[in-house]
């Protein structure tokens, strides 16, 4: 099927990528990411959430700094994610104890409508919908967006997430 962007690039889509550090200058490390994932061929950077200083969800560690992305790619879901692999080494992410601190962890959240299922990928990710330092930011740039699997946009994941734990800890830098 023939797939047009936001923008209404032909077959270009738009996905969302979370970005999160919490080990060196964070903030430096964050907004030199997205400007390599823009330079990235066939990736387009066409909205950034401002900083959010949160706190760590996992083992005892610093605080983290998060943010998200909506890019339009002409890319696949694979190649995608490869790409923003690449990127997290370019920065020196060192991989240690799962959910441990990390200079840059980039997670692909939403790709179009898609629902991705393979080894190594999952798409819409799998815990996009329970973190706060990822639906906060998220919900600064894309709050309509239709989560694929459960039908409800970013906004309303909020509300939803909201009503059983409070949501603390996501604190808007700008
Ligand atoms: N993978 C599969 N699907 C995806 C996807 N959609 N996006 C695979 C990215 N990666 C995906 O990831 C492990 C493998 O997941 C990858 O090789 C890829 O093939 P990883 O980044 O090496 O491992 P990780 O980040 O330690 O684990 P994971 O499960 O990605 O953890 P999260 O969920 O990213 O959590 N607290 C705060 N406040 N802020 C944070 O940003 N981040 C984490 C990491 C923990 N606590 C945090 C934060
Ligand atoms: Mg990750």
């Amino acid at each position: 099927m023939t797939e047009h962007s936001a923008s209404g690039k032909l077959d270009w889509v738009t996905a969302a990528i979370a970005l999160g550090g919490n080990l060196g200058d964070s903030h430096r490390i964050l907004l030199s990411a997205m400007t390599a994932i823009d330079q990235a061929r066939g990736i387009q950077v066409i909205a950034r959430s401002p900083l959010y200083k949160t706190a760590p969800v996992g083992p005892p560690q610093p605080d983290y700094l998060n943010a998200c992305i909506l890019v339009e790619t002409s890319l696949t879901p694979r190649a995608l994610l490869q790409q923003l692999l690449t990127i997290e080494n370019q920065f020196g992410r060192v991989r240690q104890e799962r959910w441990g601190a990390r200079s840059l962890d980039l997670d692909l959240l939403l790709f179009s409508d898609q629902i991705v299922d393979l080894p190594g990928l999952t798409v819409p990710h799998s815990r996009l919908h329970e973190r706060p330092f990822v639906l906060i930011p998220l919900m600064n740039i894309a709050p309509q967006w239709p989560h694929p699997i459960f039908g409800k946009t970013i906004a309303q994941l909020v509300d939803q997430l909201s009503m059983t734990t409070p949501i603390t800890g996501v604190e808007r830098l700008d």
